[in-house]
């Protein structure tokens, strides 16, 4: 589907140069290169909007072994045909959050907590972001900067909105979330965010509100604790798994801004994403797995 549009548009600018010329060279070479450089790359010259789709992804993730309660790193992704291998992984570089208005009175702080695997700290197999429930915008980007898949967004369930806004070094179009659910939901997740993605001044070019019904479960089961509370809340309880989803976008950005309501009995509720999510970064030409 992608390429048919790209190799759409592609044909349509050939046309449109080649109409051009005709008259007497009203167009010249460097603005045909432009044109079809920015159709082979996702600029979008006709006028469509962008658009999120969702694909399913698999994750090959490893253990030191030292620990049943420590690091879980990622080492390759795998789905669409494609294998991405973590040099082909960027992680977020910077986040900043913009809105937390729920207020948790058990635990302080607002809905939004940075996780860490509970013995993460002393497993040396893969660094983590630290364990708060008040956490910074640089603790958020800490939680979601490494390839450890037990260091991640948690959200708590009272009442506001939690939005983050998160950039990567390099645009992307393929973007790979982790849902932290239960043992017991079919498809890993048991929250939703909305994901939007932003252009170079901030402005939404398209969102997709990604629902824990359209993640795949892992199988993967994480710990966390939060610096309040742990998950599984006892040493024997069952620990929770990571549904996965991956997001594929029809033109590159850095900026993605993910965020989750809760309104209570009646209203739109997210139930608190827990969330890790990891961009491709672009593919060097002629370079396929
Ligand atoms: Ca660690
Ligand atoms: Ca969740």
């Amino acid at each position: 589907m992608k390429q048919l549009r790209t190799a759409s548009i592609l044909a349509t600018t050939l046309m449109f140069g080649l109409t051009a010329c005709g008259g007497g060279a009203t167009t010249t070479d460097a603005e045909d290169i432009q044109q079809v450089e920015s159709a082979l790359h996702g600029g979008r010259r006709d006028g469509g909007s962008p658009k999120f789709t969702v694909f399913a992804f698999t994750s090959q993730t490893s253990t030191g072994g030292q620990y049943t309660d420590g690091d879980v790193r990622l080492e390759s992704i795998t789905g669409d045909g494609e294998t991405w291998d973590r040099d082909d992984l960027q992680t977020v570089r910077r986040a900043t959050i913009l809105v937390d208005d729920g207020v948790d009175a058990t635990n302080g702080g607002h809905n939004l907590a940075s996780g860490q695997g509970i013995e993460s700290v002393p497993d040396r197999w893969a660094p983590q972001g630290p364990a708060t429930v008040t956490p910074t915008s640089h603790d958020i980007a800490q939680s979601l900067g490494n390839f450890n898949l037990t260091s991640i967004v948690v959200t708590r369930e009272n009442v506001g909105t939690a939005s983050v806004e998160v950039r990567f070094d390099e645009p992307a179009t393929t973007f790979f979330f982790w849902e932290r659910g239960s043992k017991t939901s079919p498809t890993g997740a048991n929250s939703d965010v909305l994901v939007e993605a932003l252009d170079a001044r901030g402005h939404v070019i398209a969102s997709y509100k990604l629902l824990r019904s359209e993640y795949v479960d892992s199988g993967i089961a994480i710990t966390t604790w939060n610096g309040a509370f742990s998950s599984p809340t006892t040493p024997t309880g069952t620990p929770p798994e990571l549904g996965a989803a991956g997001l594929l976008l029809d033109t590159p950005v850095e900026r993605l801004r993910l965020t989750s309501v809760q309104q209570g009995p009646g209203g739109t509720n997210d139930d608190g994403p827990d969330y890790k999510v990891i961009a491709a970064k672009p593919r060097r030409r002629g370079h396929h797995h």
